[in-house]
């Protein structure tokens, strides 16, 4: 627990610790959990032994008390702090709460409760065991190699495994699934002969009260176990799917399910066997409701070998099409595993329809960490305020739930942005991500903005340094608007895309173009856009229900900053804002690049406050990250110009 040599604190350095170091704790209960309770208590404490007399702080284990499985109550009177749950769990996360109160859990105020709003806040890694020559281990990583991974097998040294546990539950992260989505020949024996490594991976991550997740392979009684079919309908599927949940369970009493990409960007799955997605997901879920476990089974299915001549199929329609349909049919331990939009993680995508029409079904909504298409950790891109107006967003309107409330059912799950890089996440700055997806998972309604001051004060402990205030304050000026930033310079109006084909990291306007994978801007000398509408375009504006459909349909109607998802558009066309399309494609780009190099200015001046070398690495960065922003620039203005022959009305340079 102690933070192996070499790995960063992130968000609990041992001064956030101080707090509760420095005062007499009382630990009243029994169980794992309540352990790892009472060794974080002694770390705090310096191992100087417990502090005698009167406590200051109490953490009581209740039975009785109402806080739910993971909750917990704090009261402050009388100079007295206690927190008081009815599961170790909640006295776990209350330890975590008390820290990032700092000197404030020990003043008076009033009593209150906290639960988690979604009870499954979970991360996916998409680690591999192997190492592909050009992928690397860990798909889509930008941080190292595996955490749990190496040199084909387990980590034999799991402090970091531990010390990563330790950082999620701080956080307030429940859950870990250890491997790739896409799950090739190794990875797929981690459910039958290799059990016994996710088992220990899954010993350090129960420590700290996070279940462990599997990724399978749907055609894993075919490839493992030697069935000519893998056919959910088939008696000998099902007697297979329920050996091998038969067999996790038997290795790791806690393990929390499954999660499976099928029929997906080539993955197997039902379709073969012309059987749905919920019979695929219902032989899966079956296995596992004897021991109390999930199906993950993620909607993100969609045809990715279409032929771009095609302007039929549109790509953002594909998981409402698959899915709305099946609503009801999900067994009640299966939980579909939603992208946020409708496309894949772009700076700019709508919130996904399919999300709104599934009132039936457990739904999780999947979010993305790891920045593959925003600035994959080489630039600084704070994606909480996205996330925000995600889980935010209302699918029926004023008057219907949200996003975040609609997730109850299934949670919020992310793509992990951590490896075996020492600041956890590669570029330091993007451990806010990490901080603000399990706050944001506790609680969906979480302001960005304390988020962000909250992870400030832990991380970088300004008080501890010569100038609070300007620490405070230059990191809220590097990282709160660093999405809108980002969005600037890249792809505009929430057209997506226009990257670097593969590896997705820089610009390649017409990258995707001519591709099959149905992600298209339709840039003429004339215009850009998808037309989505009913009236002429895909329909995709129909999956969603009013006021949302009417809202998308027109662009006098449709939101600026999503005109080009939905619409075709001349490049003369006025915005909202009063300007044409192609100027703001022009001011926005050269603004971007500005505000990137403000960041960067800023942070040089922070240079006495930070840690040497972690100033120096984000330091460094900031030169890549500028580098690539005024490529963005040159790129995108430079296409546009040439395509239309508008010129720029700030007569600026365009190549
Ligand atoms: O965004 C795409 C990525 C793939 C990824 C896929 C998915 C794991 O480019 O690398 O595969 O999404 O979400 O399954």
């Amino acid at each position: 627990m102690t933070g192996p040599s070499g790995i960063d604190h992130a968000w609990l350095p041992d001064a956030a610790l101080r707090g509760i170091g420095s005062r007499r704790v009382t630990i009243e209960g029994d169980g794992p959990l309540v352990d790892t309770l009472r060794a974080e208590v002694a770390y705090a404490q310096g191992n100087a032994g417990a502090l005698q007399g009167d406590a200051d702080i109490v953490f009581r284990l209740d039975g009785d008390a109402d806080t739910g499985p993971e909750g917990f109550t704090l009261t402050r009177s009388g100079g007295r702090t206690t927190v008081t749950a009815a599961a170790p769990a909640g006295l776990l996360y209350g330890f975590f709460h008390v820290v990032r109160l700092g000197a404030a859990a020990f003043t008076d105020a009033p009593e209150q409760t906290h639960r988690p709003a979604l009870s499954r806040r979970m991360l996916n890694h998409w680690d591999n065991i192997d190492v592909h020559p050009v992928m690397g281990q860990v798909e889509r990583g930008y941080a190292g190699g595996s955490l749990f991974w190496e040199d084909g097998r387990a980590r034999g040294d799991r402090d970091r495994v531990r010390a990563y546990a330790r950082l999620l539950a701080a956080c307030g992260i429940n859950a870990v699934c250890v491997n790739n989505v896409n799950v090739h020949g190794t990875e797929a024996r981690l459910l039958t002969d290799r059990i016994s490594e996710v088992a220990a991976i899954a010993g350090e991550l129960g420590e700290y009260g996070l279940r462990t997740f599997l990724s399978v392979s749907f055609a894993a009684p075919v490839v493992l176990g030697g069935l000519d079919t893998a056919d959910p309908l088939d008696d000998r599927v099902r007697d297979w799917w329920r050996t091998a949940a038969d067999h996790a369970y038997a290795h790791i009493p806690d393990f929390g399910g499954f999660v499976v990409k099928a029929d997906s960007e080539g993955q197997p799955g039902p379709f073969a066997y012309g059987r749905s997605h919920a019979d695929g997901a219902n032989v899966i879920a079956d296995a596992l409701a004897p021991h109390g476990g999930t199906v993950h089974w993620r909607a993100f299915v969609y045809n990715h070998v279409q032929d771009w001549r095609d302007r039929t199929t549109d790509r953002a329609r594909a998981a409402y099409d698959h899915f709305a349909a099946l609503d009801g049919q999900f067994k009640d331990n299966a939980v579909l595993q939603v992208k946020h939009g409708p496309m894949d993680f772009q700076v700019r995508e709508p919130v996904s329809p399919v999300i709104g029409a599934l009132s039936r079904t457990r739904v999780a909504v999947e979010l993305q960490a790891t920045q593959e298409y925003t600035g994959q950790q080489r630039h600084v891109c704070a994606l909480a305020p996205m996330w925000s107006g995600v889980l935010g967003f209302r699918p029926e309107g004023e008057d219907g739930a949200t996003v975040g409330q609609l997730a109850d059912g299934g949670g919020l799950v992310a793509v992990s942005n951590a490896g075996a890089d020492p600041y956890w996440t590669g570029h330091p700055l993007a451990q806010f991500n990490l901080y603000a997806y399990g706050r944001l998972a506790w609680q969906p309604d979480a302001d960005p903005q304390q988020l962000l001051h909250e992870w400030t004060e832990l991380t970088f402990s300004p008080e501890e340094t010569a100038d609070p205030e300007r620490l405070r304050s230059g990191l809220r000026a590097v990282l709160r608007g660093s999405w809108e930033t980002y969005e600037k310079y890249t792809a505009p109006l929430g057209v997506g895309f226009m990257v670097q084909p593969g590896h997705h990291y820089g610009p390649g306007v017409d990258g995707y173009e001519y591709s099959p994978w149905g992600t298209y801007h339709f840039a003429d000398r004339d215009g850009i856009g998808v037309d989505r509408s009913r009236a002429t375009g895909t329909g995709y504006a129909a999956q969603y229900a009013k006021p949302w459909s009417q809202t998308y349909e027109t662009p006098e109607s449709c939101p600026d900053e999503l005109l080009l998802f939905f619409h075709h558009v001349p490049y003369g066309h006025v915005l909202h804002s009063g300007k044409t399309v192609i100027q703001h494609i022009y001011d926005t780009h050269f603004e971007g690049v500005e505000e990137a190099e403000a960041a960067q200015g800023v942070w040089a001046t922070l240079a006495d406050l930070v840690a040497p070398a972690r100033h120096a690495r984000v330091a460094e960065l900031y030169e890549e990250q500028l580098r690539s922003a005024r490529e963005w620039r040159d790129q995108v203005n430079s296409y546009f110009l040439r395509k239309s022959g508008i010129p720029d009305a700030g007569g600026r340079r365009i190549y």
